[in-house]
């Protein structure tokens, strides 16, 4: 966790600073959402989770028009390491898929992330769709993502937000009626 947060989160963070100021431009942030993808893949084994009955399902997408996965990718691979079981649906995906995997599959929990100003409303677009299917309290809903706050989440009728992975394992566990670990930012 420490490598994550304070070495690959932190660089990317220099890297958004650096396409917002224009001094690298849509190439080089995506050569360094490769190389995060490389030290991502060497730090999943690390975080890996024991043996033994899942905690609950939980499942991500990121919305869509949004391909920013990074983030997601993180929780993903926390949740895992947390005992969680995980369907990930990926980047760009559309609201009435969610909504049909949801149904098919029933997960516990379903986590949306956004990165994106623009793609924030997809969020509300899914959450609105269960309730138009008559689906909404049979699926807990968080959301997450750079530009999502709490006031969002409580705008839309999301059951949960958090600001950062571990947060986000935290808020799953306490959904789930289960003890919490470090982080108290959650719900
Ligand atoms: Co884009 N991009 N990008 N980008 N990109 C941002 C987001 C931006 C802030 C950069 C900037 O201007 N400073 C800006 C958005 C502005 C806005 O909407 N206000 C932006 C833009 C404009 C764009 C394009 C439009 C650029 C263009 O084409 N002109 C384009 C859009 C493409 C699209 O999605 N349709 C674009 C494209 C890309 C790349 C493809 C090149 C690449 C993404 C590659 C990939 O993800 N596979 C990319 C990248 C790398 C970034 C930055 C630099 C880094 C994002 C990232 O991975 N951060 C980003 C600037 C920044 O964020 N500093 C930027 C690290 C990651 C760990 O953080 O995803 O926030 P984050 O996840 C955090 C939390 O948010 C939270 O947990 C994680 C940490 O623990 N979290 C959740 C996330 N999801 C959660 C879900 C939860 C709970 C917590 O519950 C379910």
């Amino acid at each position: 966790e420490k490598i994550i947060n304070e070495a690959l989160i932190r660089a990317m963070d220099l890297v958004g600073r650096d396409f917002s100021a224009n001094r690298i431009f849509v190439p080089e942030m995506l050569m360094a959402a490769i190389t995060m993808k490389e030290g991502l893949d060497k730090v999943k084994p690390l975080l890996k989770a024991g043996t033994g009955k899942p905690k609950g399902t939980v499942m991500l997408a990121t919305v869509q028009g949004d391909l920013h996965d990074i983030g997601k990718n993180i929780l993903s691979m926390m949740l895992e390491g947390g005992g969680f079981e995980i369907i990930d649906l990926g980047i760009n995906v559309k609201t009435a898929d969610i909504v049909r995997k949801v149904k098919e599959l029933k997960p516990d929990i379903l986590g949306l992330s956004a990165l994106l100003t623009t793609t924030m409303p997809e969020m509300k677009k899914v959450i609105d769709q269960f309730a138009k299917e008559n689906f909404r309290d049979q699926i807990m809903v968080i959301i997450g993502g750079a530009p999502v706050n709490r006031k969002f989440a409580d705008q839309i009728g999301a059951d949960g937000y958090a600001p950062d992975a571990a947060a986000a394992v935290d808020l799953c566990r306490r959904l789930l009626g289960q003890g919490v670990g470090s982080s108290n930012q959650a719900l």
